[in-house]
C-alpha cells in the first residue's frame, strides 16, 4: 500500500509538473482528488486495511492529499501573482512623459481688435447697431451728401448688387438708419464688414469700419477730440498722441484725418539707429476719418440743422489690427494661415 502511494505520488508530481494552466490544474485535481479521483480511491480502500496497518497508511494517504492540495493551491496563486505582475508591468504610466497636448483655438487678431474697440465705445457710452451689408444708394450715397454725380463715389470703388443696390462701401449709412428712426441724443457706433474693388498689402475688397457718431445740441469738435483721444489711448497706449489733419468727407463739415504719434518710433521718426518704416520717418500714421455732420445730412433725416449739431467718425479696423499687432500685409488677416494666426 505504502508503495502504491509512493508511485501515485510520483505520477502527480508528473502531472502538476506538465501543467501551464489553472485548466491543467483542475483537470488533474479532478483525476486525483475528485470524488472518483485514484487519490480518493485508494483513501476509500484504507478502511479495508487490517486494523494495524490502518493509522499509518492513512496518514500517509492524508499527507499526500494534503500535499497535492497545498501544491495546487500554491501554482495557482503563483500564476494569478505572475499575470497580475505582468498586467502591472504593461500598463505601467510614465510619469514623466509629456502630457498629451490638445489643440485649441482662440479669437482672431481681428475680432480682438473689432471687439476692443467696441468695448472702449460702449464703456463711454455708446449703443451698438447694425445695417445691412446689402445698401441702397440712397442709404449709403445720397442721404449722405454723395449725388449721383458726385465725385466721391468714384472713391469708393462700389461693387454693384442690381441698378440700385450695392455693397455697403462704409458704415456712415447706419448714422442714416439710425437717425431716421429716433430722436436725438445719440450715442452710437455701428461695427461691421464693407467692400470696395480695392486689393493690395493695406487694402482689402472687405474690411471693417466702426462707424460713431454723437448727436444732441452744442456739440462741439472739442467733443469729438476727447472721446477720439480717449480711444486711441486705450487702444494704443496712454503716450499715444493725436493729430488732426483738414481732409474732405461730404457727409462732414469740417471734416479731418486723424493720425496718431507712430506705435513703433513714438513719434521719434527713427528706431535702432535706422528710420521707422512704420511711419515712412514721419511720426505720424492715419488711422480714421471725421467730422462734424454736414447739415444737409441732418436735413435728410428730417432733423433741424439749426437745433442740433452732432460728430461723426469712422474707423478701419484692419489698420488698428495692423497697427497694434504690427502686420505689415492686410492679406494675412484674411489667408486663415495657422502659422500666422498661432503668433497672437
Ligand atoms: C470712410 O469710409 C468714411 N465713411 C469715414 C468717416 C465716417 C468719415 C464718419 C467722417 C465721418 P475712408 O474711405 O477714408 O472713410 O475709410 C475709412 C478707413 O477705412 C480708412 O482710414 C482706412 O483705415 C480704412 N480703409 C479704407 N479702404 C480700405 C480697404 N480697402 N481695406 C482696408 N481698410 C480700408
Amino acid at each position: 500500500m505504502k508503495a502504491t502511494l509512493d508511485a501515485l505520488g510520483a505520477e502527480i508530481e508528473n502531472a502538476l509538473d506538465g501543467c501551464r494552466s489553472d485548466e491543467d490544474l483542475e483537470r488533474v485535481r479532478i483525476a486525483y482528488l475528485g470524488r472518483k479521483g485514484r487519490l480518493t480511491e485508494v483513501m476509500r480502500g484504507v478502511g479495508a486495511l487490517a486494523p494495524e496497518e490502518r493509522p499509518a497508511v492513512g496518514e500517509l494517504a492524508n499527507a499526500l492529499k494534503r500535499r497535492v492540495d497545498e501544491c495546487i493551491t500554491a501554482l495557482r496563486e503563483r500564476w494569478k501573482a505572475e499575470r497580475r505582475q505582468h498586467e502591472l508591468e504593461r500598463e505601467r504610466l510614465d510619469v514623466t512623459l509629456p502630457g498629451r497636448v490638445w489643440p485649441y483655438g482662440h479669437v482672431h487678431p481681428l475680432t480682438a481688435a473689432l471687439d476692443e474697440a467696441v468695448a472702449i465705445f460702449v464703456s463711454l457710452g455708446f449703443s451698438v447697431y447694425e445695417g445691412p451689408h446689402i445698401e441702397d444708394e440712397y442709404h449709403n450715397f445720397e442721404a449722405l451728401n454723395i449725388p449721383s454725380d458726385h465725385p466721391a463715389r468714384d472713391m469708393h470703388d462700389t461693387f454693384f448688387v442690381d441698378h440700385t443696390h450695392i455693397l455697403r462701401t462704409h458704415t456712415s449709412p447706419v448714422q442714416i438708419r439710425v437717425m431716421e428712426n429716433q430722436e436725438p441724443p445719440i450715442a452710437a457706433i455701428a461695427p461691421g464688414a464693407v467692400f470696395r474693388h480695392d486689393d493690395d498689402v493695406t487694402h482689402s475688397p472687405m474690411f471693417h469700419q466702426v462707424e460713431g457718431f454723437l448727436v444732441d445740441r452744442a456739440v462741439t469738435f472739442g467733443d469729438l477730440k476727447g472721446v477720439l483721444s480717449l480711444f486711441v489711448q486705450r487702444m494704443f497706449g496712454d503716450d499715444t498722441r493725436l493729430r488732426f489733419r483738414p481732409s474732405f468727407f461730404p457727409f462732414t463739415e469740417p471734416s479731418a484725418e486723424i493720425d496718431i504719434s507712430c506705435v513703433i518710433c513714438g513719434g521719434a521718426r527713427a528706431v535702432n539707429g535706422g528710420t521707422c518704416r512704420v511711419c515712412k520717418a514721419t511720426g505720424w500714421l492715419e488711422i480714421l476719418g471725421a467730422g462734424m455732420i454736414h447739415p444737409a445730412v441732418f436735413r435728410a433725416v428730417g432733423y433741424d440743422p439749426e437745433v442740433v449739431t452732432g460728430f461723426a467718425f469712422g474707423v478701419g479696423i484692419e489698420r488698428v489690427a495692423m497697427l497694434k499687432y504690427g502686420i505689415t500685409d492686410i492679406r494675412l488677416l484674411f489667408q486663415n494661415d495657422l502659422r500666422f494666426l498661432r503668433q497672437f
